[in-house]
């Protein structure tokens, strides 16, 4: 089977030059393809019993005004016919990736039609109270995980084909047939690729802490598939941004960096004819990006990704292979940089995604320049390690100029803040990166944090995936109180309200917050919200 689907990737690989001119070879594709699938990992495979019967309890307390309290055991649900507790959630104690199963059993008349039954799974107890119809998401209503089954024979043991990211499940009965039956053995086959077991944290460590290290943990495993998915129920793929904070958090935790590796290359095979790289690829059927859908921050971000990688593991083969994908990464920039040395955000933004946030209204002109400094540092950096540093003999000169330009017209002495040329918005983004790129000075950077606390109409981050790069800035400008701080209060936050894993979109001002106008197609088990698990791991002495 491996064989078959590596063949047809290849066999993509190649076809990329056949419709124009390909930056690289299809030799490179194909061994870069090659490689990813060397680096396949091994799912291990897990199967879990429900631990009992919940109720789903409207309290505006509670996280999105849901709570799920016991009410009985499993042993008493399964020995009832489901037509008397139709409606019943089961609840398997915390999030599982995986296949569910279940047994239906005729009591004592027989069978003479098939049966209708639906499941509900729900990450969080939400998913499970919010009707999804009429349904007015703004992405495939199909993620959402109902599925109605009809048992054609009874008895019969039904799987569920689509793999599922879940904690609870309700069970409904539609359209009761003339005899009873029961559903038992309900079980999940749970599957993640992680195998090892990561340093447990010194006892001394407060248990808050702690329970952010395991709900971030427990995330990360989560999504560590056969690629660092972006969540287990949507969109089940792989990102380079996701990727890019779910390698720092492994670095720190499990150490399986032959997936890190994995995606470098599958990401590299599979970049646009330019050769910049698309900013997500999918596995199945068979390795495809998801063609025309560049996010300049992502393309970016890849080459801090490799740099990182070559250090945590001294692999330099893949580094070395990879070096001509980073180098070329450094072009997406180059057209929008003007005389002055600003980047011409308007026409980048016509011609990319420019992401940082889901963040309604987010300005990122200061962002924009900001990402590009940093890239090419931290690119600077790599060709440094592979001694490649002629072959990029520019970036020193755009470095110094773009940062004075970002100093000269993106910065507001009399406020301290960082603001757009035109665009006078003050966010948390613009500020974080005028610090991780060095534009800041330490004592700049201190004061625009400090200054953020108090200026009106600031735009704050709608995700955990902008609140890492919050936390890391804190840490970089020496704000190591606030930052722990921060960390503890946003991904405490979320644990106070009951995540066993954390979620891709966190206001806690406001628990529905989605990027895609309804909130039950969130993601409630995101890669990129696991980073608590890297920040309390590499500065222990801030966050232990
Ligand atoms: C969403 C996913 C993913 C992210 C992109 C930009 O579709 O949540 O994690 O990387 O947005």
């Amino acid at each position: 089977m491996k064989k078959i689907v590596l063949a047809l990737a290849v066999g993509m690989g190649v076809a990329f030059s056949s419709f124009g001119q390909d930056f690289y070879s299809p030799g490179e594709r194909d061994y870069w393809l090659q490689k990813a699938q060397e680096y396949l990992p091994e799912l291990t495979e897990r199967v879990v019993t429900p631990k009992g019967v919940v109720d789903i309890v409207g309290d505006a307390s509670c996280f999105q005004g849901w709570k799920a309290v016991s009410s009985s055991s499993i042993q008493a649900f399964y020995e009832r016919p489901l037509k008397s507790q139709s409606g019943v959630v089961l609840d398997f104690g915390d999030h599982l990736t995986g296949y569910f199963t279940i047994v239906v059993s005729p009591m004592n008349s027989t069978p003479d039609a098939p049966a209708r039954i639906k499941f509900t799974f729900g990450e969080v107890p939400s998913e499970l109270a919010t009707p999804f119809d009429p349904y007015r998401g703004g992405l495939g209503r199909a993620w959402l995980q109902d599925e109605t089954v009809t048992v054609m024979t009874v008895p019969d043991t039904i799987t569920i084909p689509r793999r599922l990211a879940f904690r609870y499940v309700k069970v409904e009965l539609l359209h009761a047939p003339n005899y009873e039956f029961t559903v038992s053995h309900a079980s999940c086959k749970a599957v993640t690729s992680v195998s090892a077991t990561p340093e447990p944290l010194p006892a001394t460590v407060p248990p808050l802490i702690r329970d952010i290290d395991r709900v971030g943990l427990n995330t990360l495993k989560e999504c560590m598939q056969t690629v660092y998915e972006d969540g287990p129920k949507r969109d089940q793929r792989l990102w380079i941004g996701d990727l890019y904070l779910e390698a720092l958090a492994n670095m720190y935790s499990f150490k399986q960096h032959g997936l890190t590796k994995r995606c470098l290359y599958l990401l590299a095979a599979l970049a646009d004819e330019s050769g910049y790289l698309n900013a997500s690829v999918f596995e199945r059927p068979y390795p495809h990006p998801q063609a025309k859908q560049m996010l300049y921050d992502y393309a970016l971000l890849y080459n801090v990704a490799l740099k990182n990688y070559l250090e945590a593991t001294g692999d330099r083969q893949t580094a070395e292979d990879l070096w001509k994908v980073a180098k070329r990464q450094l072009d997406i920039a180059a057209p929008y940089l003007q005389d002055n040395g600003l980047l011409d955000f308007e026409k980048a933004n016509k011609d990319y995604w420019i992401f940082f946030d889901w963040r309604d209204g987010l300005h990122r002109e200061t962002a924009f320049q900001g990402v590009t400094i940093y890239a090419y540092q931290q690119t600077l950096e790599l060709a440094k390690l592979l001694g490649m540093e002629k072959e990029v003999a520019h970036l020193p000169g755009h470095i110094k100029r773009m940062t004075a330009a970002a100093r000269k017209y993106l910065y507001d002495k009399k406020t301290g803040l960082f603001t757009g040329t035109a665009n006078k918005q003050v966010s948390y983004t613009s500020q974080v990166w005028m610090i991780l790129s060095g534009v800041a000075t330490k004592a700049e950077a201190q004061r625009a944090i400090r200054a953020l606390q108090t200026a009106k109409g600031v735009v704050r981050p709608g995700t955990p995936y902008a609140y890492h790069y919050y936390i890391q800035s804190l840490v970089d400008c020496g704000m190591e109180a606030e930052a722990k701080e921060a960390l503890t209060g946003y991904w405490g936050g979320m644990v106070q309200k009951g995540a066993d894993t954390f979620w891709e979109a966190y206001d806690p001002e406001n628990d529905r917050l989605s990027p895609y106008g309804f909130f039950p197609i969130n993601s409630y088990c995101h890669a990129w919200s696991c980073t608590p698990v890297y920040f309390i791991r590499k500065y222990p002495g801030i966050f232990q």
